[in-house]
């Protein structure tokens, strides 16, 4: 007979039965006892102790028996799939798209019939060089994938936040993106460009440059996803229910205005808060602050197409919106995060190949190579060719086809017909009115591998943009350059982008070899067309130009300290809410600060963990006492001095000057610095900060 061991079963591994719930004022109570249910294994076993793995004796070996044990571990083993190649780290969020009007006379695409109507859509926002787990503000491009849920199947505008790309083939893909990602050997640096192989690759690829001037300009530091263009870049085709093709270029428009960070502010963002852009998403969307943006369309016709300076094919190129006004078709809002961001934000699968009838594509050589990619990837990322029937990525529209089997299909034929034609009248048949049709464009040629001469000005829209910008603009770019060539140790890269430099601009060429240290400017580069004089600067090409006309959406952080006036941070308050900004208080401790009149304020941050680098702008509200003990917190002069250089506008109490003197700031250095005595001051902070920054700073105080 058998004997059972005594063994005690008290549980050493654990707390049991400490549940949490929320009470009235959201705060967390502990709950002794749930109606819980019971854990089971996945084949819905019912487990009874999910702490300790089955052993011979309490000190033994575990047995393989252990099926609950293997089982959890298998999974958890089996949880990652792999990363995008490129756009690994994004973030994704819910909404819809509202038609304004029909465009039934360019094109039959169902979503563009009728005025009103709404689409669901989902959007995920990237970067592009870093993996999964890098951080946010890289320079980087930014990814801006909109999946259109339509009444005739999914489409899919695979755009970023630049408007031109920095290759015209898609056989050149694979290079850049090689040289952009960590250095094979040493696996670093990891989400930057500024190292040799990026640059070495950029400088033999003189088709890049234009992109290169945006990618070195602030669009690639944006504050926040809400406040980014998006663009389809490549040119489309509308087509018509009567097959009439109409050249279109999409556009999305953030309704809160353009805003970059400086990029000293980006390095320190990406120390102090990796997830900024995440969570900057998270918290507007959670607060019913629903993101928007515009979409506007460009069209135009073949006559248009063949009298514009560049070729429309060419995707390192753009139409100026000063020559072809955008016109507003419709809008996107996003209300709704995702319910679990594996299943959703890391499952969608975007693929410029989806496009519904009405929508189609034009013969631009990057674009051809991309409808291959998208699909062929999510097969690798995916696992299975049924990604399709994961929920995220499903049609919303009714949809039939005879596609079966494979990894895990989830949606499974029933009945005995899955072919057509059949003589048993089962199943979906085309339909050559309804169905997708290709736009019959006449094509004739020899099969070559060759790029168009009408591809080969690789240097006039990099100069239009670069004067298109304002002066501060300028400036950050060649400091972005000087940045990012000063990380390349081959000389000769260097110079290399020098004389790519001077046929795009001499002064931006000249402060960048004197940065560099280049003593003798090189010859400029070759040029397969002489760089052009003549183009007229676009406004819409600024950031600064086109920046918001309110501070909504825009947070200010305001450092209290011990005997604050608590009805003037009230007031302070009352202005920044009832701009549509937000407010977040930051204290010398956790949990907040005794005010003037004994009454308690609550703090979000403590100084260390809520630098000035995470907000637009600042209010110092600063007892006199208080200023003493903050004046000895490195931490605090940070706050402040950082403000300062980032160029951001700054109110502050009487009780602040010590602290703005010790952080090395004259509280009299210019008008971005604005004492705060009442509601009246406070509103005028408010209204000067919609200019979200005071750029003149930089060179009047020579940070
Ligand atoms: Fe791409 C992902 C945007 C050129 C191949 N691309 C990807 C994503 C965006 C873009 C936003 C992330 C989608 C998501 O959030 O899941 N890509 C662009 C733009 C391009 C571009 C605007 C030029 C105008 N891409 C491009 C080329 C190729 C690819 C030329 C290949 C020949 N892109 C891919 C890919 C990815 C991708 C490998 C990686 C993950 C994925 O597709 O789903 O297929």
């Amino acid at each position: 007979m058998t004997k059972t061991p005594r063994l005690s079963t008290r549980n050493i591994a654990t707390v049991h039965d400490q549940k949490l719930e929320r009470g009235e004022g959201g705060e967390l109570h502990q709950i002794a006892e749930a109606d819980t249910p019971i854990l089971t294994t996945a084949q819905g076993a019912p487990v009874s102790d999910d702490q300790n793995s089955l052993k011979i004796g309490a000190r033994g070996p575990t047995v393989l028996e252990d099926f609950h044990f293997r089982e959890k571990i298998f999974h958890f083993d089996h949880e990652r799939i792999p990363e995008r190649v490129v756009h690994a780290r994004g973030y994704g969020a819910h909404g819809f798209f509202e038609t304004y009007d029909s465009l039934a006379a360019y094109t039959r695409a169902d979503i563009f019939q009728r005025a009103g109507e709404r689409t669901p859509a989902f959007v995920r926002f990237s970067t592009v060089a870093g993996s999964k787990g890098s951080f946010d503000l890289a320079r980087d491009v930014r990814g801006f994938a909109v999946k259109l849920y339509t009444q005739e199947g999914n489409w899919d505008l695979v755009g970023n936040n630049i408007p031109v790309f920095f290759i015209q083939d898609a056989i050149k893909f694979p290079d850049i993106i090689h040289s952009v990602k960590p250095e094979p050997d040493r696996a670093f640096p990891q989400a930057q460009s500024a190292h040799d192989n990026f640059w070495d690759f950029i400088s033999l690829t003189p088709e890049s440059m234009h992109m290169i001037m945006w990618v070195m300009s602030d669009r690639a530091i944006p504050r926040s996803f809400r406040f980014m263009e998006g663009f389809g870049v490549h040119t489309f085709r509308f087509v018509n229910a009567k097959d009439e093709s109409t050249f279109v270029k999409f556009h999305w428009k953030p309704k809160l205005g353009l805003q970059s960070v400086a990029w000293n502010e980006a390095v320190k963002i990406n120390g102090a808060d990796p997830d900024f852009h995440r969570r900057d998403l998270w918290q507007a969307i959670q607060s019913g602050n629903f993101p928007e943006w515009e979409m506007r369309v460009q069209l135009f016709d073949q006559d248009f197409a063949d009298s514009f300076d560049f070729d429309v094919l060419d995707p390192t190129k753009l139409i100026p919106e000063e020559i072809l006004e955008p016109i507003p078709v419709g809008r996107l809002v996003l209300d709704r995060m995702p319910d679990n961001f594996f299943a959703e934000t890391e499952q969608v699968a975007f693929m410029t190949q989806n496009v519904p009838p009405g929508i189609d594509f034009s013969n631009d050589p990057l674009l051809q190579g991309r409808n291959f990619s998208y699909l062929d990837t999510q097969l690798k990322r995916l696992g299975s060719t049924n990604f399709t029937h994961l929920p995220i990525n499903a049609p919303k529209c009714p949809f039939h086809h005879f596609q079966q089997d494979g990894h895990m299909a989830m949606r499974n034929p029933v009945g005995r017909v899955n072919y057509q034609p059949n003589s048993f009248g089962e199943g979906p048949r085309e339909s050559p009115q309804q169905g997708f049709r290709s736009f019959a464009d006449a094509e004739e040629g020899q099969k070559v591998r060759l790029r168009a001469e009408s591809f080969a000005d690789h240097y006039s829209q990099a100069r239009q943009f670069f004067q298109s910008q304002t002066a501060p603009e300028q400036r950050h770019i060649a400091m972005a350059l000087t940045f990012e060539l000063s990380k390349v140790e081959t000389p000769v890269i260097r110079e290399r982008m020098v004389s790519h430099l001077l046929n795009i601009d001499e002064g931006l060429a000249v402060t960048v070899a004197d940065k560099l240290g280049i003593k003798k400017l090189p010859a400029p580069a070759d040029a397969a067309v002489t760089p052009r004089d003549d183009l007229q600067p676009s406004p819409a090409l600024s950031i600064i130009e086109n920046g918001p006309n309110s501070f909504a959406g825009r947070k200010v952080g305001v450092l209290v300290s011990p005997g604050t006036d608590i009805s003037l941070l009230k007031k302070l308050q009352t202005a920044i809410e009832k701009e549509g900004a937000v407010m977040e208080v930051i204290a010398p401790k956790v949990g907040g600060v005794e005010a003037a009149d004994g009454t308690w304020i609550e703090a979000r941050h403590m100084i260390d963990g809520g630098p000035s680098v995470l907000f637009d702008a600042v209010a110092l509200l600063i007892s006199d006492q208080g200023a003493e003990r903050l004046i000895g917190e490195a931490a605090a002069r940070d706050f402040v001095a950082d403000a300062f250089a980032h160029c951001k506008f700054i109110a502050f109490t009487p009780g602040a000057v010590p602290l703005l003197q010790k952080a090395g700031v004259d509280h009299e250095a210019d008008e971005g610095l604005i004492p705060l005595v009442d509601a009246k001051a406070a509103k005028a902070f408010v209204e000067t900060c919609r200019r979200l920054r005071l750029w003149g700073r930089e060179t009047a105080v020579k940070l």
